[in-house]
């Protein structure tokens, strides 16, 4: 994160009380491109901010051949809706499949109303996508679902006016960049009748048909751009952003137009940050397989405590999960998907209260318990904190290390269990009663006075441990939280600081204690072989310890390194800072979580 903008946000967030509310940082730089104030933005992003939940839709013309081409699986990374670019198939040739296609158990109103059971807010459909097939009536090309098919009917009009009756908002994704058919779209050129001026695609199909889905069906409350740039220059973007906005100057626009332009939304895919992006709206999308579009061979189904745990993640984070579905060829959610959209609304109606409406908490380590989300009460006199607990500790004690405040009741939502608690201080501690602490995937409220306020030290947990979360480092000179190539919780992301290429880097936390301590360290590390040889040392209490990095094979293999010698702790707040000593081979190693141990 540049230095610059993490000024901006500890300046936000101390001035600020902790509630994690998510707040437009005055430097973000969608204010300037839509001529807005910190309040405006606010007010236009409310609805998404409450929402944290949407679906994304992925179908069309692709969803006729579910990744199989003559017989043979033909996908890119397992996506089934880049089966025309995986088999280089020739304009004409996979246009042909659309006299085909007659998606007769469309039910618009079915999906919807499957979105809206599960807790999901808003509806993202494919209106078209890299294919170059509209899901639309377009006047702009005759190659859409209502003029090319024996369907004839228009599937964006009919899930606009089922998105009306049940209240969902609706989103639309365009494909503006890539478009295998229309001459003159991005990528294609494996087909040499697809060969045209890209200047004529824009005008005369991309800003078309953006007018046409953005005047002809209501109001649409997002446009969802997809793979940036490429033939979308500055002049073409901005011609795209004139006609959309003049359409609809409330919409939201995700990161993905291209020329520069950051949009509303960052727009993580198949992943959850873990840190999210504080100070900035965000929406993580992902498959409940592997594809986008409907794949007739792909049947690894995400379980739905993954999904649930993904949506309190990333929730907790202050972003929106957008949880794909992929339609097969005659218009039907698979099963599979539907069984689990309903497991999370039966999951959702016991516990959405810990999810819509609330943001992040501003706890500056994740529990390894779960995840906690907040909410103010209007006015600030009351709040409440979801503690969303994925495992129940054995000891059924849940710790809300730096939580300031008094704590005024607990409730575990839809169990009428009492909950013992203390008043909090600056440790509030409950303690799960019996009949819980088996369980998965619940939650408990906590009534605070006032807003939630979380100190942003590290304080002890109920076991006398300090673990300083790479999320909750200060950081320097591009040293910075990643945890690339993880899919959601299934994956076991191990988020780390990386990039350490700068031996002047460094990373510091803070840290609360009641009293003086000494702790044993231990650290999470990562490097390849040619690290061999480097050594970080940890600086605190007026003492270094240095660690010789013992490669463990690349960067994102993790191994405990403890270096030897204890940390003598003061009482109150102090730092532990990280810095390189000796650095072989491009950086010294990836740094995961630091865990602190009361030594004996
Ligand atoms: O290429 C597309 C892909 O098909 C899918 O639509 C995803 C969804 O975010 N976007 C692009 C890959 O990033």
């Amino acid at each position: 994160m540049p230095m610059k903008l993490r000024l901006l946000l500890a300046a936000a967030l101390a001035a600020a009380p902790l509630a994690g509310h998510a707040q437009t940082l005055p430097g973000n730089p969608v204010l300037a491109e839509r001529s807005e104030t910190v309040s405006e933005h606010d007010a236009r992003m409310a609805w998404f901010r409450d929402a944290h939940f949407g679906m994304f839709i992925h179908w069309g013309l692709y969803a006729q051949a579910g990744g199989l081409w003559k017989g043979k699986v033909t996908k890119v990374n397992n996506c089934a809706e880049w089966l025309m670019l995986a088999g280089r198939v020739p304009r004409a040739e996979y246009a042909a499949m659309a006299k085909d296609f007659n998606p007769t158990a469309y039910d618009a109103d079915a999906w919807v109303r499957a979105a809206k059971d599960a807790g999901m807010k808003y509806i993202v459909l494919t209106a078209k996508h890299h294919d170059g097939f509209a899901m639309f009536k377009s006047s702009a090309s005759g190659y859409n679902i209502a003029d090319a098919t024996p369907f004839r009917r228009d599937a964006v009009k009919e899930l606009a006016a089922a998105c009306r009756k049940h209240g969902v908002k609706l989103g639309l994704y365009y494909s503006q960049n890539l478009d295998w058919y229309h001459p003159g779209g991005g990528s294609g050129d494996w087909d040499p009748t697809h060969k045209g001026d890209a200047d004529k695609y824009v005008d005369g199909i991309v800003i078309p048909q953006l007018r046409e889905i953005l005047t002809n069906y209501g109001e649409i409350s997002m446009l969802w751009f997809d793979i940036p740039d490429g033939v979308i220059d500055k002049a073409r973007a901005d011609r795209i952003r004139k006609v959309v906005l003049d359409a609809n100057p409330r919409i939201i626009m995700n990161n993905r137009l291209g020329a520069g332009y950051h949009g509303d939304i960052e727009t993580p895919e198949q992943h959850i940050p873990p840190a999210g992006f504080p100070g900035k709206d965000w929406e993580s999308c992902m498959t409940i397989n592997r594809t986008w579009g409907y794949a007739k061979d792909d049947h690894d189904w995400k379980p739905t405590r993954t999904l649930v745990r993904n949506l309190a993640d990333i929730t907790s984070k202050g972003g929106n999960y957008l949880l794909n579905v992929g339609p097969d060829e005659l218009g039907r959610i698979p099963a599979p998907s539907l069984e689990r959209l309903a497991e999370i609304g039966a999951w959702m109606k016991v516990n959405g209260e810990a999810i819509h409406g609330t943001r992040n908490a501003g706890f500056p380590t994740l529990p390894d318990w779960g995840r906690i989300t907040a909410r103010t009460a209007p006015g600030g006199a009351t709040s409440t904190l979801y503690a969303i607990v994925f495992d129940a500790p054995k000891d059924g004690r849940l710790t809300f290390p730096g939580l300031t405040n008094t704590v005024t009741g607990v409730r575990i939502l839809g169990d009428a269990a009492p909950v013992a608690f203390t008043a909090g201080g600056d440790n509030a501690e409950v303690t799960l009663p019996e009949s819980v602490r088996g369980k998965k995937d619940f939650v408990v409220a906590l009534t605070l006075k006032g807003a939630p306020r979380v100190s942003d030290a590290a304080h002890p947990l109920a076991d006398g441990r300090l673990v300083l979360a790479p999320i909750a480092a200060a950081t320097t000179r591009g040293l910075r939280v990643d945890n690339a190539g993880s899919a959601g919780l299934e994956h076991g992301a191990e988020a780390h600081l990386g990039f350490w290429t700068d031996t002047a880097a460094t990373a510091t936390w803070k840290v609360s204690l009641k009293t003086a301590g000494a702790y044993a360290l231990s650290a999470r590390i990562a490097a390849p072989a040619n690290s061999a040889g480097s050594e970080i040392e940890f600086v605190a209490g007026g003492q270094n310890l240095a660690l010789a990095v013992a490669p463990t094979g690349n960067w994102k293999t993790f191994a405990d390194a403890r270096p030897a010698g204890v940390l003598r702790l003061p009482s109150g707040d102090s730092t532990l800072l990280v810095r390189v000593k000796t650095r072989n081979g491009e950086a010294p190693c990836n740094l995961g979580a630091i865990t602190l141990t009361p030594a004996k």
